[in-house]
């Protein structure tokens, strides 16, 4: 899978790539990461990216040239997506569909927003990873490329993603215990203790049912 990321603050992406999972699929091939500075697409002396806004008001806007132009340079046929919190939410189904696609162009927005011609024009879709607002796309990009990279084949072991079946059923996950059996009073559940697979695999199922109807309520939909 490839993914493009148009930012202008690429250095941003350069720990977060390198470390932990994303690093090694990376470095195993599984996936083909390019970060690139719109900055490099803009065509004026001095490299502006941005302008004061039509019609008024504080800060500046992202122009709309130097993104168009990053985007042509890439080749091929990406899916764009725009990090804005006024567009569809992240969630585990559409990182689902996202990791489907072989290729997809991510565009972070910085300063007061992007010209408006970019999700119009490109087109680029807007997607969101929650309701509040920070000063630039590139950790909601982060974000997502974590949630869609660990759903392409090979770049998760087996075991893990097993593991994580319960988040895709709609629940949340059931609680964990490593050693001690008892830390400051705390006692791990007995069950888990027993050795036998059947009894914790039920307490599993009913601990995540449990836990996702006192936390989160909305997903089980009640
Ligand atoms: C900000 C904004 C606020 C209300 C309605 C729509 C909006 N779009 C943007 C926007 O695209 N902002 C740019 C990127 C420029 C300013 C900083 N940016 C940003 C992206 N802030 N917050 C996000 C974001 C992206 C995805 N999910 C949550 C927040």
């Amino acid at each position: 899978m490839r993914i493009d990321v148009l930012t202008i603050f690429p250095g941003i992406f350069e720990s977060p790539l390198r470390e932990s999972l994303l690093g090694k699929a990376i470095e195993r091939g599984l996936l083909d990461v390019r970060v690139h500075d719109i900055r490099d697409h803009a065509t004026d002396r001095h490299r502006q990216v941005d302008d004061e806004p039509f019609g008024g008001g504080p800060g500046m806007v992202m122009k709309p040239a130097p993104i168009f132009a990053a985007v042509e340079a890439l080749g091929g046929s990406p899916r764009l997506i725009l990090l804005s919190p006024a567009g569809r939410r992240l969630d585990q189904a559409l990182a689902r569909e996202l990791a489907g696609e072989p290729h997809l162009a991510l565009i972070c927005g910085r300063y007061e927003g992007v010209d408006e011609r970019v999700a119009e024009g490109l087109p680029a879709e807007e997607v969101s990873v929650g309701d509040y607002v920070l000063s630039g796309g590139e950790l909601p990009a982060l974000v997502l490329l974590e949630a869609v990279t660990r759903l392409v084949p090979g770049v998760v072991g087996r075991e893990e993603s097993l593991e994580r079946e319960s988040f895709e059923a709609g629940l949340l996950d059931h609680p964990h215990y490593t050693r001690p059996r008892e830390f400051r009073g705390m006692k791990v559940p007995d069950v888990l203790l027993s050795g036998d697979h059947a009894r914790i695999e039920e307490w599993r199922r009913r601990a995540a049912v449990e836990k996702t109807r006192r936390h989160r309520p909305d997903l089980t939909g009640e």
